[in-house]
């Protein structure tokens, strides 16, 4: 279906790649695939893409923060041509979905797959790239790999980071094999596509095939620690209480609260909390609890988190307990490159498939790249919306039409930059 009559898409690889990645760290008793960046499992994730860019005779690169490129160069690259890059991650979540971050990864593959299966040279050189940890979960920030590829964070600050098991990033790379040479960032872009999911529920509830992603919200995440007094659950009156666990609770429900004032574009979440002595019948003497807030508007985030900051100073002094906030992450929100939004509403309108603009609610590899090259993404439909989770799916015929217009998408940009 390509525009470019001998580039075919090879459906079928596409499908069972996804497959035998998305089995790799399968979790047979909570379901779905656990990941994590830098684990063993992620390890094995890595080498089997090592090995299918290799079937591809793509050249193989890695970085010192361990993000991996495959790149199939045109005839006239002599090793410094800017490629046109296609990319996001294959680290997950825990119990994650098979389709986040690896869908796209694996796409790229397939585009790369149709010009080895026609026998032709892309006029340019494309590369595929999986970033390290574009999840976050073990190591702060998220997009780390993006980031740091960017120029937004240094290699060695995030060789130096220190995840939430205690391990220093830098070691963990070490130790699965995948502390390149490559120096970040020297691979520029000419231009970005990363094709991914939309993990929400817009795309599905409207009927709509493809999404044409024009921005990218803003994100804030925080860990948040209130120190309080334990004491007994049984003899302490209310008034004499510096409760920890009330206090965590209160600022979770004054979350939604800011939430549900923004009229909705403002999101709140509270993912990790833990309670110290965290016993029945003791008040807790400390909470610690991560804040992960988003509003496509930077103007709404500033006024959400100064909002929380007011609430956290005013709650301490009515519990009578001490509150700490470290900030994690702060991404401003991100405009995707104009012309490849319209490239790709084009490609979608020319196959007849159904598309709207829309802005990515989840953060992206996209989101670090768009500081140092054009950059846009495409999202197909998620089930239900759901996705961070084992439930995350989406239909083989529509993850093959999303392939498609990558390809599509793809070629043009390559005819149009020569
Ligand atoms: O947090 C995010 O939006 C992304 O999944 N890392
Ligand atoms: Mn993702
Ligand atoms: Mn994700």
């Amino acid at each position: 279906m390509s525009k470019c009559p001998e580039l075919r898409l090879n459906g079928p690889i596409l499908l069972q790649q996804i497959r035998t990645l998305g089995e790799i760290g399968a979790d047979p008793v909570n379901g779905g695939r656990t990941r994590i960046a830098l684990t063993d499992a992620e390890k094995a994730g890595r080498d089997q893409l090592v090995a299918w860019m290799k079937a591809l005779d793509l050249d193989v690169q890695v970085d010192r923060i361990g993000n991996i490129f495959g790149t199939l160069r045109s005839a006239t690259d002599e090793g410094h041509q800017a490629p046109l890059m296609m990319g996001s991650h294959i680290d997950t979540v825990t119990n994650a979905g098979a389709l986040d971050g690896c869908y796209g990864v694996l796409a790229g593959l397939a585009v790369a797959r149709a010009f080895r299966e026609a026998d032709v040279l892309p006029s340019r050189s494309i590369t595929i790239g999986a970033f390290t940890n574009e999840e976050g979960v073990r190591y702060q920030p998220d997009m780390m790999g993006s980031l740091v590829h960017a120029g937004g964070m240094t290699a060695d600050d995030a060789l130096a980071t220190m995840g939430t098991d205690g391990t220093r990033l830098g070691d963990e790379l070490q130790r699965i094999g995948y502390a390149g040479d490559l120096e970040p960032g020297s691979i520029v872009p000419h231009e970005y596509l990363e094709l991914h999911i939309e993990q929400g529920p817009i795309l599905e509830a409207e009927g709509t095939l493809i999404g044409v992603v024009e921005n990218l919200q803003g994100i804030s995440w925080q860990q948040v620690v209130v120190q309080g007094n334990a004491n007994h659950a049984g003899t302490t009156p209310t008034r004499l209480r510096h409760d920890a666990g009330y206090v965590a609770s209160a600022v979770v429900a004054e979350l939604r609260q800011i939430a549900r004032d923004s009229g909705g574009t403002t999101l709140a979440t509270v993912g990790c909390m833990s309670f110290e002595p965290n016993v029945i019948n003791v008040i807790p003497r400390k909470a610690s609890f991560t804040v992960d807030l988003r509003d496509p508007d930077e103007e709404l985030l500033v006024a959400a988190e100064r909002r929380l900051e007011k609430f956290l100073a005013l709650i301490a002094e009515e519990e009578g307990v001490r509150i700490s906030s470290e900030r994690l992450v702060r991404f401003q929100p991100v405009i995707f490159d104009a012309g490849l939004a319209d490239e790709i509403e084009a490609c979608a309108s020319r196959f007849g498939f159904s598309h709207k603009r829309m802005t990515s609610g989840a953060g992206h590899d996209a989101q670090m790249i768009a500081r140092i090259a054009p950059s846009a993404m495409i999202f197909v439909p998620s089930r239900g919306g759901i996705s961070h989770n084992p439930r995350e799916h989406t239909d083989d015929d529509q993850l093959l039409k999303g392939a498609e217009v990558l390809l599509d998408v793809v070629v043009r940009r390559l005819n149009a930059s020569h």
